[in-house]
């Protein structure tokens, strides 16, 4: 009898939001530690240098993801400990990190899922021109491959990037985050060499995997941040604003990915307004590799009306106000969306095995005194978008597992350690690791869908 289970269970991370430990064993500098040591940049000064020591605690953390009863965990690699300063040998002390912890996932019943790059690009990279500069796909691909050396042998699940909309529209458009340019034509680049380095990166998975024979099991794929977009009247205006936020964050990646192509409308228009993709002979083809897993990162969605064009011509849809629940974040808390998403992508993007790889909320907690914290908040919007999600796959999605972000709270990059989106607490005095709620309303949760299933 096969007993894999149809549906996985997990929670995931990344590395410069947990590890700490930026200047151990041979790590360089990343652009998060850069940005972050930049006066103004994060909320209250924060940065990454402790942030969960998860460096130094791995083991008790994933003790922690045991006793949930997950069945597979999302951690991001450090490119910066594994290839210091994004070029050269692979370096044994940083890998070293990595190969224990999926030693020590395996023992415990738990499979490793890496994501390669969830956002800390080795500063010398950036000094070299960062995403924008066509040279940083051929970069990521390079350690692609001497991480799959390193770990090829015991993990099978790949993520190429993390939210590539994010690294170019808050890194290299807006600012907001690492490395903080606001240059559009710097950011458009940067999405074009993002999805390269994706292609890029799982050709090299995939033939390393040939050549070992290991192609069976394998799933190569990335993540990406999706939203949905509803115009706030039928005037032409909000349909042409709600269309042009879906293109931007949503086609411009799911279009080259799953179909070969640009969106022609945003293509066009970002090429008009002086910010080309820079497209070469032959890349399309590298971008549109087979796509295993498509990971869905869902935090909210958006009521949107069309606004006055902004200094440098592009569209600025601006979010209408709801009368409905928000975060932390201030993001809206609407699930129903993440079915009509979920419905959306199956229907228009068949293909892939979808996973929802992030799901959570940021709340303002309160512990007591033991540092519980009683987050019925967090609770139910864990719960509304769970069943959001099994709905879609009720309906034919094929949805194939649910991540919830986050294992603990951590390091939430431009909010520093204000914004909490863990389902354990962690006192950052102290590093104590306490279970919310919301914890043990997950691991119930996944006990209760696993025993469905096996009845
Ligand atoms: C994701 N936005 O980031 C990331 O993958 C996580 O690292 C992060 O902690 C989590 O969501 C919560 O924020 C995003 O401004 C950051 O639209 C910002 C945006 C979206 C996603």
């Amino acid at each position: 009898m096969d007993n894999k289970p149809t549906f996985l269970w997990g929670v995931a991370t990344s590395s410069y939001q947990i590890e700490g430990a930026v200047a151990e064993d041979g790590r360089s500098p990343s652009i998060w530690d850069t940005f972050s040591a930049t006066p103004g940049t994060v909320l209250r000064g924060a940065t990454g240098a402790v942030a969960c020591d998860h460096y130094h605690r791995m083991p008790e953390d994933v003790a922690l993801m045991a006793e949930l009863g997950i069945d597979v965990y999302r951690f991001s690699i450090a490119w910066p400990r594994v290839q210091p300063g994004g070029s050269g040998p692979v370096n044994p002390a940083g890998i070293a990190f990595y190969d224990r912890l999926v030693d020590e996932l395996l023992a415990n019943d738990i499979t490793p899922w890496v994501t390669l790059y969830h956002w800390d690009l080795p500063q010398e990279l950036e000094d070299a021109g960062g995403w924008p500069n066509r040279d940083t796909a051929y970069r990521f691909a390079d350690y692609a491959g001497l991480t799959y050396d390193a770990l090829g042998d015991r993990v099978q699940q790949w993520t190429t990037m993390n939210e590539p909309w994010c690294s170019a529209m808050l890194g290299y458009v807006v600012g907001a985050h690492a490395p903080g340019r606001q240059d559009a034509r710097a950011g458009m680049r940067a999405v074009h060499h993002l999805l390269l380095g994706h292609g890029l990166a799982s050709q090299v998975i995939r033939e390393k995997a040939a050549a070992q024979d290991r192609l069976d099991g394998l799933e190569v794929g990335i993540t990406l941040n999706l939203g949905v977009a509803t115009p706030a009247s039928d005037s032409a205006e909000d349909k042409a604003a709600a269309r042009w936020e879906d293109g931007l964050s949503n086609r411009l990646y799911l279009d080259p990915l799953l179909r070969g192509e640009y969106p022609a409308d945003i293509a066009t228009k970002v090429a008009e307004l002086g910010s080309p993709l820079p497209v070469q002979d032959g890349d399309l083809a590298v971008i549109a590799q087979p796509v295993d897993v498509l990971g869905i990162n869902y935090y909210s969605s958006r009521l949107v009306r069309s606004t006055p064009v902004g200094d440098n011509g592009w569209p600025t849809p601006e979010a209408v106000d709801r009368d409905v629940e928000r975060t932390a974040m201030g993001w809206e808390v609407t699930p129903e969306a993440l079915t009509d998403l979920l419905l959306r992508l199956e229907r228009e993007y068949p293909g892939p095995d979808w996973y929802i790889t992030e799901n959570g909320a940021a709340y303002d907690d309160q512990p007591d005194a033991n540092g519980y914290v009683d987050d019925t908040d967090r609770t139910n919007y864990l719960r509304s978008h769970i069943d959001a999600a099994l709905a879609a796959r009720a309906q034919g999605v094929n949805l194939k597992g649910y991540f919830a972000w986050s294992l603990m709270d951590n390091f939430e990059w431009a909010f520093g350690y204000d914004r909490r989106f863990g389902i354990v607490r962690v006192d950052y005095e102290t590093q104590q690791r306490t279970p919310k709620r919301s914890a043990r309303y997950y691991a119930d949760r996944i006990a209760a869908h696993k025993a469905n299933e096996a009845g």
